[in-house]
């Protein structure tokens, strides 16, 4: 029998495709009417199919009450409503590990990009001001720099391995210090962001750390520091950030996730000092396919009553 699931948004072709051709696929993002469209397919529907940034709330489970998973294209499940999977015995897949890689090459292409100002200069020399103005302004050094991480689980660590060929001094802020690291443990942010020049946030947020980088960080980390985010938008706070960019109270930021992705605020559109990238640090072919490999195994495994291949609940 082809088993029914909701796919509520659109999926990388290839993982998309193969989905269609095994499960019949109800397409949440193309309803007119999602309401009527889930009470159309509640009584068939068992497992929901998303992507990090949309999750599946409380509402949407409710409305398919036959559902006992929820696969996640992706490895951050803040979107997915886990009390309520927890309460109600539904499964929650993702797709850890097979995107660490990308994830953490990309927070270093974001360092990098903002201490040696690349799109600037990328600018100065494909428009002819380095002919008209002669040579382009001076950066800042980023090797040797002393960075922070909020967050040193998988993600985290790759970054940590990687600034470590740049001969970074290396701090991390976590619940709990680990006995596996050499890397210097803060317990408090705001003491971290005192002591270092770079903040790379690599956290697994929850919803309550809405804004939890905001004012307070900005104005330890000082003049000179700089942010990258790879986790969630929701962690920084946005508005704050353009400020302190503004305001010359920290030097710069690098940013690939956004509180309201597709959209990105306003005032941090176009600042010399941003370099924003539109939430593509797993998107390459390869991480993606992987991610879908992992994402239809973890559904597979669910209907054929196998444990997940890679789960949080
Ligand atoms: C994806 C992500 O961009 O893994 C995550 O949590 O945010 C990303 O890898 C997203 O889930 C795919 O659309």
């Amino acid at each position: 029998m082809t088993q029914s699931v909701l796919l509520v948004n659109p999926l990388y072709g290839p993982t998309q495709a193969e989905l269609e051709s095994n499960y019949q696929v109800h397409k949440l993002w193309e309803a007119s009417d999602s309401a009527t469209l889930l009470s159309e397919i509640a009584a068939d529907v068992k497992a929901i199919v998303t992507d990090g940034g949309s999750g599946a709330s409380a509402d949407l489970m409710r409305q398919l009450p036959k559902v006992g998973m929820v696969t996640v294209f992706g490895v951050g499940v803040d979107a997915v409503d886990l009390d309520y999977c927890k309460v109600n015995g539904i499964r929650v897949g993702n797709t850890p590990d097979v995107l660490t890689d990308d994830v953490a090459d990309l927070a270093l292409a974001l360092c990098l990009s903002s201490y040696r100002q690349i799109p600037f200069a990328h600018q100065y020399a494909s428009t002819g001001l380095w002919e008209s103005q002669g040579a382009a302004p001076l950066t800042t050094k980023f090797t040797g720099a002393s960075v922070g991480i909020l967050g040193l689980g998988r993600i985290g660590q790759a970054i940590a391995k990687r600034l470590e060929g740049f001969k970074c001094q290396i701090s991390y802020c976590n619940r709990n210090e680990r006995s596996d690291v050499e890397y210097h443990y803060y317990s408090d942010l705001i003491a971290m962001a005192e002591a270092v020049d770079c903040l790379i946030l690599a956290v697994a947020p929850t919803p309550d750390m809405a804004g939890f980088v905001g004012p307070d960080v900005f104005a330890a980390l000082g003049k000179n520091g700089r942010i990258i985010n790879v986790s969630r938008g929701l962690v920084l706070d946005e508005p704050a950030l353009a400020e302190a960019l503004q305001s010359g109270k920290i030097a710069g930021a690098g940013l690939d996730v956004f509180v309201n992705e597709p959209l990105i605020n306003s005032d941090l559109l176009n600042m010399p000092n941003v370099v924003l990238q539109p939430h593509v640090a797993s998107g390459t072919v390869q991480t993606r396919t992987a991610m879908g490999n992992l994402m239809l195994e973890n559904l597979a495994n669910f209907f054929n009553d196998k444990e997940l291949a890679a789960f949080v609940a």
